[in-house]
């Protein structure tokens, strides 16, 4: 029997996952995949052999080693563990377990804690980005009790305030296509990544109104097939390939919003629906709803402030903007919380 993987579980922001140095992981994905699958406990809906909590948002891993790039302190990869496949993908970067990585360098001693702030300079390897995450330290320690909160998730915590470019993740250009706007399947759509590929259309060009519950739009099978066929034709138009076993592009229905945010938002990521959403998802919608023309720009609120709102379903979620000489968003802030759940060994 296995003695068992050191690993750290960990929330980060919304999400939820567990935290490993690369150096107590298989390095090749070959080994390393099977060992993950089983350590959430996929293939199976329910998770119930595995540490998964039977969603996407809480099945997810973060790998950290010491980053030999000198404007890093640390490399993180991210990687999808899906919930009902057998399938390890390291597709996308993830900007809430993202918020769990500084927390996770101070507890590895892969970065000392200053006596009261400490950053840590992450390079995202799913995307070559380098993120900051700047979070509150005490006497040297880290200290996860704070009074900082966000949407979808209860109570408080220590706030980890993260700087993450607004630059293409996976596509060779923000707007990989070039267009403004473009029809798939008979949908107006905006094919950007600004951080995270993402298809941006209108709930009104599916019948919605856009305030939808998740659970609702995703018992909506006609829905869901519609938004599918337009992920497998847009992620090729994008250069991403063949889509049909990635997590991205993630397709998101907006509208205007209702509760004094700039826009709203519901994302399929990309099967099931957010139940809030994704940091680096909601850079790539601001991103375009910053272009003209867009259809994010349809629906946004145009108001000039570079405090930046967008509503989901379990709240809103506000970015910071960093402006580039063109109007668009150079860098985007965000504050997520994090908090340490378990450390001990996990056994595949
Ligand atoms: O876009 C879920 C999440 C995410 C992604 C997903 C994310 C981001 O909320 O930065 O964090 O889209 O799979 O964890």
């Amino acid at each position: 029997m296995s003695d068992g993987i050191p690993c750290i579980w960990m929330r980060g922001g919304s999400s939820k996952g567990g935290y490993f140095l690369a150096s107590d992981l298989p390095a090749d994905p070959a080994t390393r995949d099977p060992l993950l699958l089983r350590i959430m406990g996929s293939p199976d809906p329910r998770q119930i052999d595995g540490m998964g909590g039977a969603s996407p948002l809480t099945s997810k891993v973060g790998v950290v080693s010491p980053s030999p790039n000198e404007e890093a302190d640390v490399d993180y990869l991210f990687l999808q563990v899906f919930v009902d496949e057998a399938r390890v993908s390291d597709a996308q970067p993830c900007g809430n377990i993202l918020a769990g990585i500084g927390p996770f360098a101070i507890e590895r001693g892969l970065v000392a804690a200053e006596a009261a702030e400490t950053k840590v300079r992450i390079r995202q390897i799913n995307t070559g980005q380098i993120a900051t995450a700047r979070f509150p330290t005490v006497a040297g320690r880290m200290s996860y009790e704070g009074a900082a909160s966000i949407d979808g998730v209860p109570g408080t915590s220590v706030p980890i305030r993260l700087m993450t470019p607004a630059a293409p993740g996976r596509c060779a250009a923000t707007f990989p296509t070039g267009e403004a706007i473009e029809e798939i399947e008979g949908i107006a759509c905006t094919l950007v990544d600004a951080g995270m590929p993402a298809v941006l259309m209108c709930s009104d060009a599916f019948g919605l109104t856009g305030d939808e519950a998740p659970e609702e739009m995703e018992a909506n099978e006609a829905l869901c097939a519609h938004v599918e066929k337009i992920r497998l034709a847009a992620g090729r138009r994008m250069g991403l390939g063949d889509v049909s076993e990635a997590s991205v592009p993630k397709m998101c229905l907006l509208s205007p919003p209702s509760t004094g945010g700039r826009i709203a938002t519901r994302c399929f990521i990309p099967r099931a629906v957010h139940r809030g959403l994704g940091v680096l998802c909601a850079v790539s919608i601001a991103a375009g709803a910053l272009r003209p023309g867009t259809t994010a720009a349809e629906v946004a609120d145009a108001v000039e402030d570079d405090d930046y709102v967008l509503e989901h379903p379990g709240g809103t979620l506000s970015l910071a903007l960093e402006r580039n000489a063109e109007g668009g968003i150079a860098a985007a802030g965000s504050v997520r919380t994090a908090r340490k759940l378990m450390e001990g060994r996990v056994f595949p």
